[in-house]
């Protein structure tokens, strides 16, 4: 519980224990309320009809020295619901009311204890589904993208301090202040925007993961292939053809990204609609895959398989030679795959597999992890990612505006008075990431997406 109020209320919901020897617990049990802060104290809480509702414990903090910057009282209660429900309910008849989604974050921000870019972060960290996204989130509830902004920022005003110089004093002793100079510094800035901009994929990919697409003709054991991958039948495997219609995708936790397998329809021509439609999604996943695991039960129809999907992808493709029960494991050379022509240009290893033994998905799932390390970025621990799109939109507009200072300054197109206003746009621009000026719509914005009770 947060806020002005919050010692006075949480008082009518304890009982404190008076005097020494209280059921024994001598130190850390509660004489007086409030008890000291920052410490654990145990307390009888009593329910909205003064009855005693639990043995537990509390602990207050003063503000500003909370997580809220306000008064707070954090209750550790018993387990179960019944506990927990009949304790709000008190409080709320003790006069508190239940918190908002996100409203104790906010409060958090409105206080100055977090910016808004680490408000977000306590969001990506809830929601964190991957190693890559809890380590960015991690990161940026640590500052390390505030840190960059802060730093950018005052770059820019520094830059346009240069500038009132030079539109102050343009005939001072020492000269007007030297183009270059200035152009360098701009130049820096932009370059700086561009790579934390340019470090916004990975964020979208320790998100969804890389995406594997496993494809190839119907009955080739692609389904049984996903499942074997994953560890757990998710998705139905049966012996007649075109079983898969929609797109199944599981996403697996891996290193350095996690792993999205898409299992597609087999792909042949087919009269019926509903496999027709199943068929077009595999075509728009082959088209965005990471990486593709072509299947084929024999070598012929894994070559025509090859040679299909690279006309649909440009990503690298990795041959498997599925249902080999009794030689799985062995790889084969590149060439081996007949007939397989120009497509082989894409494959980067051919892998005989039996899911239903097992044998062969270590050697797969090697190759897979080699593949996806050749088409996707290795996690940049020097510069803090930039996490989601509200990031990236504020960045680019910095960006754009100090270009357009550069341009406006290259040929001295505008005046310095006028040229200086795309560089106040920028400071904005970046201001609005760290909550600096004028936040109330980028708050309401920012908080909305929250759950309730963060
Ligand atoms: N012996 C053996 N049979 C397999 C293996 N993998 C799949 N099968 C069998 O092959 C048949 C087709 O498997 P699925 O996994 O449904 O094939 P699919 O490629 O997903 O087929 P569609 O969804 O129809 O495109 C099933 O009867 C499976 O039991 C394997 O490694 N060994
Ligand atoms: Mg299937």
């Amino acid at each position: 519980m947060s806020g002005p109020q919050a010692f006075h209320i949480a008082g009518r919901v304890v009982r404190t224990h008076q005097g020494s020897g209280d059921r024994g617990q001598g130190t850390g049990t509660a004489t007086t309320w409030p008890p000291a802060a920052r410490r654990a104290t145990r307390v009888t809480l009593i329910d909205a009809d003064g009855a005693p509702l639990d043995d537990a414990l509390v602990t207050v903090f003063s503000a500003p020295h909370s997580a809220t910057g306000e008064d707070v009282v954090e209750f550790s209660v018993h387990g179960g619901a019944y506990i927990a429900t009949t304790l709000l309910t008190a409080l709320v008849a003790a006069g508190a009311r239940p918190a908002l989604p996100g409203e104790f974050t906010e409060r958090a921000v409105r206080n100055g204890k977090l910016d808004l870019l680490q408000a977000g972060a306590i969001a990506d960290l809830i929601e964190a589904r991957s190693a890559a996204t809890h380590r960015a989130a991690l990161r940026q509830l640590g500052g390390a993208l505030s840190r960059q902004l802060e730093t950018l920022r005052s770059a820019l005003l520094n830059l346009e301090a240069l500038l009132a110089y030079d539109i102050d004093f343009p005939m001072e002793d020492d000269g007007p202040i030297d183009r270059s100079r200035i152009l360098a510094a701009a130049t820096d800035l932009e370059s700086t925007l561009a790579q934390l901009i340019g470090t916004f994929p990975q964020a979208a990919l320790g998100r969804d993961g890389a995406m594997v697409v496993l494809a190839g003709p119907p009955n080739a054991g692609k389904s049984s292939l996903l499942n074997a991958l994953v560890g757990e039948a998710r998705a139905i495997v049966s012996e007649v053809p075109g079983t898969t219609r929609d797109a199944i995708e599981v996403l697996v936790d891996a290193q350095p990204w996690p792993i999205r397998y898409v299992d597609t329809a087999g792909l042949r021509a087919s009269e019926d609609p509903v496999e027709r439609l199943g068929i077009e999604v595999s075509h728009r996943r082959l088209a965005e895959a990471h990486l593709v695991v072509a299947c084929g039960e024999d070598e012929a129809s894994l070559g025509r398989t090859v040679v299909e999907l690279a006309t649909r992808t440009t990503a690298p493709i990795i041959a498997v030679w599925t249902k080999r029960d009794d030689d799985g494991g062995s790889t084969d050379a590149l060439g081996a795959i007949d007939g397989a022509g120009s497509g082989a240009g894409n494959v980067r290893a051919i892998v005989r597999v039996s899911a239903q033994t097992g044998v062969g998905l270590d050697a797969l799932q090697r190759a897979m992890h080699a593949a996806i390390a050749t088409v996707t970025p290795e996690p940049t621990e020097s510069l803090p990612t930039v996490t989601r799109a509200r990031h990236v939109a504020s960045l680019a507009v910095a960006r754009a505006e100090i270009a357009a200072f550069r341009e406006a300054w290259e040929d001295a197109a505008l005046p310095a008075p006028v040229a200086a206003t795309h560089l106040r746009a920028a400071v904005h621009a970046l201001d609005d990431l760290l909550g600096g000026i004028d936040i109330e719509e980028i708050l309401t914005r920012v908080f909305r997406t929250f759950c309730v009770g963060k």
